[in-house]
């Protein structure tokens, strides 16, 4: 799979793709991570990729020119002729979540398109396939925003799981169900005054995974209720033999 983050900082990107199973990833081949300065289309004396907004008001924003340009070298960069997901970085976007990072794992590649500023000039907008937002709060730029999408969608791809969690094997983990994950403990089986639930310690598998179920469920309705679809006080329609 081949990423292009078009960005005013690739030094952001490079350090985040060298380390864990990313930079493994990475470092097998399995990923390209490379990134595309829109500064390099700059033509103005001073480099400048952003500029005043028109009518007037605070802040800077992209130029469409410089973004646009960046993008389409970033494209040609990792599929030549070959189709291209384009994804913009926004807090406008759509909220990204699981469902969207599997979607995307099924690119060969993508451009993830970050600005600085208070944003991009709206035209550019007409030239993405998709927006994408992290959540409800401001970041100074897309550049977290897109290593969180890289990251989420990375771990997805076949093979790149460097332990025995698989990615079908996933789709029986409480992540997949939309639940929130069960309590998880390792050694010593007191820590601080603390104990391991003695359940856990029993050997009785059966047993064990009941209880986790039962902690993903009333976790999950305790933190998350908007996960849960069937809702708990909804009765079940009565059978009527
Ligand atoms: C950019 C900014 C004021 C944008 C500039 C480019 N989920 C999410 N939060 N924030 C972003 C994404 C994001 C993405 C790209 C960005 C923020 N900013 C800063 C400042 C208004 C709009």
């Amino acid at each position: 799979m081949r990423y292009q983050v078009v960005t005013l900082f690739p030094e952001l990107i490079e350090a985040a793709i060298g380390v864990g199973l990313l930079g493994k990833a990475v470092a097998a081949g399995r990923v390209s991570v490379t990134s595309m300065s829109p500064r390099r289309f700059a033509t103005n004396k001073h480099l400048s990729v952003d500029d005043t907004p028109y009518g007037g008001g605070s802040g800077m924003v992209m130029r469409p020119d410089c973004v646009l340009a960046g993008m389409e070298s970033a494209e040609r960069a990792i599929a030549g002729e070959q189709p291209v997901r384009r994804v913009l970085l926004t807090p406008q976007g759509a909220r990204f979540d699981q469902a969207a990072a599997r979607r995307l794992s099924a690119h060969e590649s993508l451009v993830l398109v970050c600005g600085r500023y208070e944003g991009f000039d709206e035209r550019v907008r007409y030239f993405v396939d998709e927006e994408i937002s992290l959540g409800d709060f401001v970041l100074t730029g897309g550049e977290v925003a897109a290593m969180c999408v890289v990251e989420a969608v990375v771990r997805l791809l076949p093979g790149v799981l460097g332990n025995a969690e698989s990615v079908s094997e996933e789709s029986f983990s409480p992540v997949c169900k939309g639940l929130l994950e069960y309590p998880q403990y390792t050694r010593p089986p007191t820590f601080r005054g603390h104990e391991v639930p003695k359940i856990l310690l029993s050997g009785d598998h059966a047993k064990v995974d009941a209880w986790r179920a039962e902690q993903s469920r009333a976790r999950t309705l305790e933190r998350r209720p908007d996960l849960v679809t069937e809702p708990e006080t909804a009765s079940k329609p009565k059978r009527s033999t």
